[in-house]
C-alpha cells in the first residue's frame, strides 16, 4: 500500500490523529522511536486495519519547544506565530510570560501578547501597566474580553495563520478556541476518547480549524507552567530579550554577562530606566539558572 499525505491534528504520548488530504482523521502510531510527530506535523502515513502508521514526518518549518533538566517537551511544530494569552484574573507572572517570550524569540516565531478580562477592570488597569515594558519594546500586546466576544484586533492578526495558543490556566484559552470554533469541545473530547486518553482532555495538544476554508488554525497546548529554557545558553540570553539587546552593544567588553562588569550598556540603560528593573532581575535570574546546567 501506498503512503499518503496528511496532518497531525492532536497528539497524545506516543499516539497521534491525522487528519487526511479528504478531512478524516485516523488514529496513527509511529513506526519505531524515531518519528516522534508533534501536533502541526505533515507526514507520510500509511494506513493498516483502520489506524495507521507514520512513516515519515516532512521538514519542519519551526518547532517550539521547552526544555528542563531531563528532557525536551515540544509544543507544536511550522507555527507563523504564538499567542501568550494572560489574564486581569489570575495575575500573571512576568517570569513566565519572560520565558515564553524568550523562547519564542530563540525559534525565531512571532509573539503576541494579549490580556484578558478587561471587564474586570480594577484588576486588569494594573495588569496593563505591568506590561508597558513589553509594548514600549516593541511586542504587540492586546486587550481582550474574551466572555463578552471582543477579541479586539486579534481576529485580524490570527486570520490565515497558524498561530500557538499558550498561557496559565484560567486566562481564556478555551473561551477563545470556543469563540472562534464552537464545536472545538465536542472535537475534543471525540478525539481524546479514541486516543483513550479519558476525561483528562486539557493535557493533550489539540489543533482547530478556525474556517471552512482552512486558512487559520489555533493548537491549544498545555505546559505554560514548567517552562524551562535549558536548550539556552546564558550568554546568549540578553539577545533574545530586545529591551537588554537594544543596549547591549554599547558595552565594553564584547562578552558582558551585563551583571558586573565596568562600562556595561546594559547596566547605564537600566539606571536611566530604559530597561525596566523587573525585567533586569529577571534576566539576573534566568542567567544563574542557564549558567547551572551543562551542554552535553
Ligand atoms: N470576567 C471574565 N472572565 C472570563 C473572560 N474570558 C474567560 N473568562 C472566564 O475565565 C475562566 C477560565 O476560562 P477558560 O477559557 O476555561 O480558561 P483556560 O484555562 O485558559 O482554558 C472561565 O470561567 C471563563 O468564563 C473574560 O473576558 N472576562
Ligand atoms: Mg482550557
Ligand atoms: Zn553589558
Amino acid at each position: 500500500m501506498s503512503t499518503q499525505q496528511g496532518l497531525v491534528v492532536a497528539t497524545h504520548g506516543r499516539h497521534c490523529v491525522v487528519e487526511t488530504i479528504s478531512g478524516e482523521r485516523v488514529i496513527c502510531h509511529p513506526r519505531g522511536k524515531k518519528s516522534q510527530v508533534v501536533v502541526g506535523d505533515q507526514v507520510l502515513w500509511q494506513a493498516s486495519k483502520d489506524e495507521g502508521t507514520i512513516e515519515q514526518v516532512q521538514e519542519r518549518r519551526n518547532l517550539f519547544y521547552r526544555q528542563d533538566e531531563i528532557r525536551t517537551k515540544s509544543f507544536a511544530a511550522n507555527l507563523d506565530q504564538i499567542l501568550i494569552l494572560i489574564a486581569a484574573e489570575p495575575e500573571f507572572s512576568e517570569m513566565q510570560l519572560t520565558r515564553a517570550l524568550i523562547a519564542a524569540q530563540a525559534q525565531h516565531i512571532l509573539p503576541i501578547i494579549a490580556l484578558n478580562k478587561r471587564d474586570l477592570s480594577a484588576s486588569f488597569e494594573p495588569a496593563w501597566l505591568r506590561l508597558a515594558p513589553y509594548r514600549d519594546m516593541g511586542y504587540t500586546v492586546l486587550p481582550l474580553a474574551l466572555k463578552q466576544h471582543d477579541l479586539g484586533e486579534l481576529t485580524g492578526l490570527l486570520a490565515h495563520k497558524t498561530t500557538l495558543v499558550l498561557g496559565p490556566s484560567g486566562t481564556g484559552k478555551s473561551t477563545l478556541i470556543n469563540c472562534l470554533h464552537p464545536q472545538a469541545n465536542v472535537l475534543t473530547a471525540e478525539i481524546s476518547q479514541a486516543l483513550n486518553s479519558g476525561k483528562h482532555t486539557t493535557t493533550a495538544t489539540h489543533w482547530y480549524w478556525v474556517d471552512k476554508e482552512q486558512h487559520t488554525a489555533l493548537i491549544d497546548s498545555p505546559g505554560f507552567q514548567e517552562f524551562g529554557l535549558h536548550h539556552i545558553e546564558a550568554m546568549q540570553l540578553a539577545q533574545l530579550m530586545p529591551d537588554l539587546k537594544a543596549h547591549a552593544s554599547d558595552c565594553k567588553f564584547y562578552n558582558c554577562s551585563h551583571l558586573h562588569e565596568p562600562q556595561c550598556g546594559v547596566r547605564a540603560a537600566l539606571e536611566l530606566g530604559a530597561i525596566s528593573a523587573s525585567r533586569y532581575k529577571l534576566y539576573g535570574l534566568l542567567f544563574e539558572e542557564l549558567s547551572q546546567h551543562r551542554h552535553y
